[in-house]
């Protein structure tokens, strides 16, 4: 009996032992703000050009800027420099806004600070009352931040400060994380541990960890948090739980990060008692404007509402026989005196079995559009399914140009292996944001609908679905913090590049190593594509498992809705494989600008990567390769897991460049991801097999078990669900 004791406690000792020797230092914790020793030679010259610090603090927020500059500069150079009220001859950096600098304010790098607005920032080699300097700049203290964080990332990099112009502002105003976190701190599709925010001890206990969330959004330029899950519970707007998210709300502030909370359209009834949640019934307008009212006195600068209505399930103005716009404006107009906007998700399908999925929103939102009041937002998913690998962009980018639209991405990686696999997010991101809409003839990307530039809207945004948790290193994986720096880094410029984002993070986070960053760039740049190809190549989408949305699912079907099953979207037969959305089949095509369709209409000129998205093919149709249709499916899946091998290999070759537990923990995982890509890609080739009737092509390989092992496979306690 012992012995069984002791062997099952083994486990938990050897973790607890293992925990306690991998100190927060070693495992990531710190993401990419870990300020490890630069080279020599460059800390002898930023000692130089950084020996004195004119920083005069007016608040919270710079005062955070300027403890952030001098942690940086210890951990990079190891100097402090000396603090200073006066100008010195050379290597002074001058930090601040034309008020905390009134004596500067009329030198010329001052003519700048008009562009910043009020979250940009300008960094500069100046000339300053006749003595050259490096000045951050901007017009608030939060510009000021968002400024030192740049300066930082640059010395991360090693860059030559001696040459300098940068102003920097953000396209796009509200930048946030959506967190799946229900009340309970379980979180919807999050594979990182539970959920950060500790409700039962808040708000008596304020977890220093919320301080190191707020800084790490901060560095990125994230400036808003939906705290709790869109599937929402209507107790999280009771005065007890206000008064806990009033806490966070506090430590977030100083870093410029606002709280915004996910209402449950429903809430009058089960909060208030109502009889119903009709959004024109003026009893349920007096509560909304009461209770926005009594938020507003928790937290003075609430950001405003999340709303899933009327989807999965949700309550929502439909159940009540009124349009989504009527259920937005209820909440908008009742945000409105005190400056709140009502984020209204698009993410919406039919409760009965729709013809096609994809079409739902854009059918249920466009004759919506100039309804909307004016601090109502849609939020519209990148993809018009549901954040699968590979989607293209949804079409209701530009179909609403009476609307304000935003973006929701999801960085949690739902569809992408959860945490367990290496997929960098960055190259998904961009291609959605850089997908010509045409909507006003060409160049008329996405991130120029969402930034507001085509369509002039005020108010603009961008979400992603968090992806942090309790974990040691926020994220489960270690590479997964790409993903929510890349997400933070293209909020702030949707048209940044993600190589040279990527870039910034491995130097950043595993240190200025030339070699390092030369081997693992490609390696991320490669990861989405990969995982595309082992998953749902050539334009399939919505093949994993039932429910848990965990590994392979091709042959999912009969479940309570046609919709939720892998048969619907695949559509395999004897006659071929693919979604029909042109005039011949669901024509969800027609929901796109001419341009647009042109580009996918034809089956012979459709980019490969959605071929299957649109269209319908035999197995024998011909691809611009010469292979068969059949042939080049297998061909890829193939090549999906070819690529993992050699990231397995790339890898292999950083031994001893990255600390060891972050080292072997990548490594162990990915070999967890090399046999789920094969996984994958066995499942998959067989079950489409079946329908092909033609041979796996020679020189691939042969999958090492039969179909029915594969659909026999079972698991238990999936995360996230
Ligand atoms: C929060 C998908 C996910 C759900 C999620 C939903 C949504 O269906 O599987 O977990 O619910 O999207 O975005 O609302």
């Amino acid at each position: 009996m012992k012995i069984r004791i002791i062997s099952h406690c083994l486990p938990l000792l050897c973790a607890l032992i293992l925990g306690i020797g991998q100190s927060r230092g070693q495992s990531g914790y710190h993401l990419w703000l870990d300020y490890k020793p630069l080279r020599d030679e460059l800390s002898v010259s930023y000692k130089t050009q950084l020996a004195a610090l004119l920083f005069p603090t007016t608040d919270g927020t710079d005062s955070i800027a300027k403890q952030e500059l001098l942690d940086a500069f210890n951990g990079l150079f190891g100097q402090v420099p000396e603090q200073v009220d006066a100008i010195r001859q050379q290597g002074t950096l001058v930090v601040g806004t034309p008020s905390s600098l009134p004596a500067m304010a009329q030198e010329t790098v001052f003519s700048h600070v008009a562009q910043m607005g009020p979250e940009g920032y300008g960094i500069y080699t100046a000339t300053i009352q006749g003595k050259p300097a490096t000045a951050i700049l901007a017009n608030t203290s939060k510009g000021v931040l968002y400024g030192a964080y740049a300066f930082i990332r640059l010395l991360q990099r090693g860059a030559d400060i001696a040459k300098v112009d940068i102003t920097s502002r953000p396209k796009v105003n509200l930048r946030l994380l959506n967190h799946w976190d229900n009340l309970d701190r379980t979180v919807e599709r999050g594979y990182a541990g539970f959920s950060l925010w500790d409700w039962h001890r808040l708000p008596g206990y304020r977890d220093p960890r919320y301080t190191d969330y707020a800084r790490a959004n901060a560095s990125i330029g994230i400036n808003g948090t939906v705290l709790n899950n869109v599937n929402a519970n209507a107790l999280v707007l009771t005065p007890a739980y206000l008064e806990k998210a009033a806490a966070l709300a506090d430590v977030f502030r100083p870093y410029g990060i606002k709280v915004y909370l996910s209402a449950r359209f429903s809430a009058p009834m089960e909060l208030g008692g109502l009889p119903n949640a009709d959004p024109l019934d003026p009893n349920v307008k007096q509560w909304w404007k009461e209770k926005v009212a009594e938020i507003y006195r928790y937290i003075p600068d609430f950001g405003g509402f999340l709303v899933k209505a009327n989807s999965e399930g949700q309550p929502g103005p439909q159940n009540h026989g009124r349009s989504h716009a009527d259920g937005a404006n209820l909440l908008a107009d009742a945000l409105k005196p005190h400056g709140g906007v009502v984020m209204w998700r698009a993410f919406v399908y039919e409760d009965t079995e729709p013809e096609d999925r994809a079409k739902q929103a854009y059918n249920e939102f466009v004759p919506l559009d100039g309804l909307f009041h004016d601090n109502v937002i849609v939020q519209v998913k990148n993809g018009p399914i549901d954040f699968q690998p590979r989607e293209p962009f949804h079409p209701l980018f530009g179909a609403m140009p009476k609307s304000q639209l935003m973006m929701e991405f999801q960085i949690t990686q739902e569809y992408l292996g959860f945490a367990t696999h290496l997929v960098y997010l960055g190259t998904l991101f961009s291609e959605t944001l850089r997908a010509d809409t045409y909507c006003n003839g060409p160049n008329s990307s996405v991130a120029r609908v969402i930034d507001g530039s085509l369509t002039g809207q005020p108010v603009t945004a961008i979400a992603g679905v968090a992806n942090t948790g309790t974990a040691i290193n926020w994220t489960g994986h270690p590479f997964a913090q790409a993903n929510w720096y890349a997400f933070g880094r293209l909020a702030w410029d949707p048209d940044a590049d993600a190589g040279d984002i990527a870039d910034d993070w491995l130097r950043c986070t595993f240190g200025n190593d030339g070699p390092l960053v030369h081997a693992l760039l490609p390696m991320m740049m490669q990861s989405r594509e990969a995982a595309v190809n082992y998953m749902t190549p050539l334009g399939l989408h919505h093949l994993m498992g039932w429910d848990h949305h965990y590994g392979p699912g091709p042959w999912i079907s009969g479940k309570p809705r046609a919709d939720w099953t892998s048969v619907y979207y695949h559509k395999a037969s004897k006659d071929g494989i693919g979604f029909d959305r042109t005039a011949s089949g669901s024509d969800a095509l027609s929901q796109y600008f001419p341009e647009v369709r042109a580009l996918f209409e034809n089956p012979q000129e459709c980019p490969e990567e959605y071929l299957l998205w649109f269209h319908h093919l035999p197995w024998d149709f011909q691809m611009r390769s010469g292979e068969t249709l059949w042939e080049a499916l297998c061909r890829r899946y193939y090549d999906g897991v070819a690529t993992v091998g050699r990231m397995q290999a790339t890898w292999e070759g950083q031994k001893g460049r990255v600390n060891e537990a972050v080292f072997n923990e990548v490594r162990d995982l990915l070999a967890i991801q090399y046999q789920e890509a094969v996984r994958w890609r066995d499942a998959c080739v067989l079950y489409f097999q079946q329908f092909s009737g033609m041979p796996i092509p020679d020189g691939l390989g042969h999958p090492e078990h039969p179909l029915e092992y594969y659909e026999k496979m079972e698991f238990h306690f999936v995360p996230g669900i």
